[in-house]
C-alpha cells in the first residue's frame, strides 16, 4: 500500500510549488509519486472545477459548491488516489478534505456536521501527512498582487473570507494534531521545502 500526503492553504500559500519540489525530491529518491489536484485531476473532476471556479451570473449556493466539490472528490479518490496507492505510490494531493472543512464550513458558514458527513461519502481516506502552509489574508494578496493574474470566482473574495478559512485550517489543524503540521507560508521556499521533505523522509521510513 502505498501513502498520501496532501498540501492544503488559502490561494497563494505555495501549495503548487511545494507540491513540486516534494515531487521531485522523492522521485529522484527512487519513489514513484503521483500528484493531483482538487478540484480536478480527472475528466469530470477538470469539468466541475470549472463549473465552481469560473465567474457566473448564477453562481453557486453553498449546499451545491458543497456538492459540486464532493462529487469531483469521489471521482479522483475512486479513479485515480485510490488505484495509485493500491500501486504502492506515493500520492500528493493539492488540497484535500481540509479544504472543504475550511472554505465551505468556515468561509461560507455551513454547519460542520453536514461538512464531516459528506467528507465521510466522498473521500473515506485520510493522509499519512497534511501541511498547512500558514499565511495571513495580508501576505496571500501581496502575493497575488505580484503574480498579477486575473482572479477566479473564489479567489475574489475579499480578505475577510479569507481570514475565516484561515481561522478553519487552524481549528481543523487543532482536531487533528497528529495528521497536520502547521507551516510558516512566510519562510523561504528552501526552508519550507527542507522541512517538508524531511518530515516525509521521516514518515515513509516509519
Ligand atoms: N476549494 C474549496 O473551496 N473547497 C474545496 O474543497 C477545495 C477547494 C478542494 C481551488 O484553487 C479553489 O477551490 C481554492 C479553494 C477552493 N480557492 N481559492 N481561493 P486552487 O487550489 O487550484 O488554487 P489556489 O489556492 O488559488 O492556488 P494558488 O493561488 O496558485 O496558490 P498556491 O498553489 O498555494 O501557491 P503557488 O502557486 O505555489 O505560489 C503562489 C505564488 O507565490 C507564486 O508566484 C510563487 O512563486 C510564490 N511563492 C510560493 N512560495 C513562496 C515563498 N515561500 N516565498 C515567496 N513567494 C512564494
Amino acid at each position: 500500500m502505498g501513502i498520501l500526503f496532501s498540501f492544503e492553504g488559502i490561494d497563494g500559500a505555495g501549495k503548487t510549488t511545494q507540491v513540486a519540489l516534494l515531487a521531485d525530491a522523492l522521485s529522484g529518491r527512487g519513489h514513484k509519486v503521483t500528484c493531483l489536484r482538487e478540484p480536478g485531476g480527472t475528466a469530470l473532476g477538470e469539468k466541475i472545477r470549472s463549473l465552481l471556479l469560473d465567474k457566473s451570473d448564477e453562481p453557486p449556493v453553498p449546499v451545491a459548491e458543497l456538492l459540486l466539490f464532493a462529487a469531483a472528490r469521489a471521482q479522483i479518490v475512486a479513479t485515480r488516489v485510490k488505484p495509485a496507492l493500491e500501486r504502492g505510490e506515493i500520492v500528493i494531493l493539492d488540497r484535500f478534505t481540509d479544504a472543504t472543512f475550511a472554505y465551505q464550513g468556515f468561509g461560507r458558514g455551513l454547519p460542520l456536521e453536514q461538512i464531516l458527513s459528506v467528507e465521510a461519502i466522498a473521500a473515506g481516506i485520510e493522509p499519512a501527512r497534511t501541511w498547512f502552509l500558514d499565511l495571513t489574508p495580508e501576505q496571500s494578496a501581496r502575493r497575488r498582487e505580484a503574480r498579477g493574474e486575473a482572479s477566479d470566482r473564489m479567489e475574489s473574495e475579499a480578505d475577510g473570507f479569507r481570514s475565516k478559512v484561515r481561522d478553519g485550517y487552524l481549528e481543523r489543524a487543532k482536531r487533528h494534531p497528529e495528521r497536520i503540521a502547521v507551516v510558516d507560508a512566510s519562510a523561504s521556499l528552501e526552508s519550507i521545502h527542507e522541512r517538508i521533505l524531511a518530515d516525509a523522509l521521516g514518515i515513509l521510513a516509519a
